[in-house]
């Protein structure tokens, strides 16, 4: 089966969060990072709004050099807290797309969607409805690249920032890389640039035509490692990072449903697959979360807790149904329903896949 793999990066990060919280701040110039005044302007620029890279600013140059370009500019030190919560509520948007969510760094992560075609619809659409969800829950935009592979992806994400969505089919992954110059190869940098310069590669496509074993001659294993990139293959999966916090099963309905029988249903088997789950880890929760997504993908958690730990799948699920009879779904046909068990006593659990939302 062919693999969509999503990439998401948001634009200009920290500093749209700046512009965000501060409406003042719009549409200027903004640069997140070090004082250019105390310290004799030592330091660097973390990251600077769109408006700030007409000047030339870019992350990581000297931020003396930066207020020399844009005196005028809005030169913020930063706040790693808001950028971490934010973070964290970007994930979180992503995990109720798909369980294949692999955070890189900050602002950036992976998606498998493969398996959520079916339900979900096009990888266009998807793709357009994660921006969208960001954006609504956030008011944030990203940038998003779908391909089969992570390495396509990534740089598809990266090509009509900010705000940008890019599409790259199978048939088309090598017509799409062979333009792009060498520097946008995954991995080389300083060190390696030069040595393709001198074999005359300029582009990936000079470089998916260079002959393999001699790159392995001048740049030893990697070198293998680049031709495939080079020629469209890569078959590194998503990984999706957990931390068991919590353990949770959740069913997205083929049809949004508003019939009783069938949503307790769900909730029933839901309920059992959790606790079959915890009593495989040898493991018991405070916490019971219902997790509901109503047909307009408005998402809602309702949790109870407990002073003592439970595990039983009628406990589960007798909780999960006090849960779901006190919400009021206004009307709406039910989407997805989710139970997770939290506040884990799990000294001897394993690594479970979860949504903590
Ligand atoms: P990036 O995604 O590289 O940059 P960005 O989100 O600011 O801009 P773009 O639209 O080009 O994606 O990095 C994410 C955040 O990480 C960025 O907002 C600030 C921080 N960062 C640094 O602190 N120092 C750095 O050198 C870089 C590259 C990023
Ligand atoms: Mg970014």
């Amino acid at each position: 089966m062919n693999r969509v793999i999503l990439h998401i990066d948001m634009d200009a990060f920290f500093a749209a969060v700046e512009q965000m919280d501060h409406p003042e701040y719009r549409d200027k110039p903004v640069i997140v990072g070090a004082d250019p005044k105390a310290g004799a302007g030592r330091g660097v620029v973390s990251t600077c709004s769109y408006e700030a890279r007409k000047f030339g600013i870019h992350s990581a140059m000297p931020i003396s050099q930066a207020y020399k370009r844009c005196p005028h500019g809005i030169y913020l030190r930063g706040r790693m807290e808001r950028y971490q919560e934010l973070s964290r509520r970007i994930m979180k948007i992503m995990q109720d797309f798909s369980p294949a969510v692999e955070p890189v760094s900050i602002d950036e992560a992976f998606i498998d969607i493969t398996g959520c075609i079916k339900l979900f619809g096009e990888p266009r659409a998807i793709a357009q409805k994660l921006k969208d969800c960001i954006k609504q829950q956030t008011g944030l935009t990203a940038s998003v690249g779908v391909a089969p592979s992570k390495f396509v992806a990534k740089i598809a994400s990266d090509l009509e920032k900010p705000n940008g969505l890019v599409i790259v089919e199978k048939e088309k992954v090598k017509d799409f890389l062979r333009p792009l110059p060498i520097s946008r190869m995954w991995g080389v940098g300083k060190k390696t640039e030069p040595v393709m310069q001198k074999l005359g590669i300029q582009t990936i496509g000079d470089l998916a035509d260079y002959s393999q074993s001699k790159l392995i001659k001048y740049l030893g294993k990697a070198g293998v490692q680049f031709w495939n990139l080079a020629n469209g293959i890569d078959n590194r999966t998503v990984v999706p990072y957990t931390d068991a916090k919590s353990l949770s099963h959740e069913t997205t309905y083929h049809e949004d449903t508003d019939d009783t029988a069938k949503l307790k249903q769900t909730i029933f088997y839901l309920s059992n697959e959790v606790s079959r789950g915890l009593r495989k880890g040898n493991m018991k929760g405070k916490t019971i979360t219902l997790k509901i997504r109503l047909a307009d993908f408005s998402t809602f958690t309702r949790s109870k807790s407990f002073i003592h730990y439970i595990n039983s799948s009628k406990e589960i699920y007798d909780v999960a149904m006090q849960l779901f009879d006190s919400f009021n779904r206004m009307g709406k046909k039910v989407r997805l329903l989710g139970v997770a068990v939290s506040n884990l006593d799990n000294s001897i659990g394993e690594q479970m896949s979860m949504f903590d939302d």
